[in-house]
């Protein structure tokens, strides 16, 4: 099976500010549009496998990282649903690439819950304080996945 990260069956964001974002990034090998808009907060770009359509979807995430692995929050602003990629991720979760700086690689994701989603969320905040907020918004608990890179 080919990874992820060089599959290219790629179908683009419908929404214009995430496509250019990941464009950008892309183009640039990661030295360009590497934050979230001028917060000077960084993102990282997540590569999963549409769960109905197999395409490859590409979404920019806040960078929370510690020790090589990321948490990938699936907030959405607070909104009442969860992103759609949330299901890419939960229907194959080793289909999945992140990319922070020059090239992606592949992980394996796992949704974490308890006092590992707690210690995860509490970096999550760290990195981006909105998130407490987007949280006291919604009856959702905003799902947090942990990515470790494949051997
Ligand atoms: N979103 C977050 O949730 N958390 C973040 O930390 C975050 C940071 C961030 C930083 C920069 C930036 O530019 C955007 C950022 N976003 C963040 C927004 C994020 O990039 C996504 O746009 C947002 O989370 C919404 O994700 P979404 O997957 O719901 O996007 C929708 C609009 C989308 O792309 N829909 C597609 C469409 O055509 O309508 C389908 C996408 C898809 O994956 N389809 C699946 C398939 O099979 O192809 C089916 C999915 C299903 O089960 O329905």
């Amino acid at each position: 099976m080919t990874p992820i990260s060089t599959a290219d069956d790629y179908a683009p964001s419908p929404a214009q500010w995430v496509r250019d974002q990941v464009e950008a990034y892309e183009g640039s090998a990661g030295r360009l549009a590497n934050t979230l808009r001028e917060t000077g907060l960084a993102i990282i770009i997540v590569t999963t496998k549409g769960n109905k359509s197999g395409k490859v979807r590409k979404t920019p995430l806040m960078r929370v990282e510690h020790d090589g692995e990321y948490a990938l929050v699936a907030s959405m602003g607070g909104a009442p649903k969860n992103p759609v990629w949330y299901y890419n991720l939960t229907a194959d979760p080793d289909s999945v690439a992140i990319q922070d700086g020059p090239a992606p690689f592949d992980v394996s994701v796992r949704e974490i819950s308890g006092d590992e989603r707690a210690l995860w969320w509490e970096r999550a905040v760290a990195a981006f304080a909105p998130y407490a907020d987007y949280q006291l918004k919604t009856q959702r608990q905003i799902p947090v996945f942990v990515a470790s890179r494949q051997s």
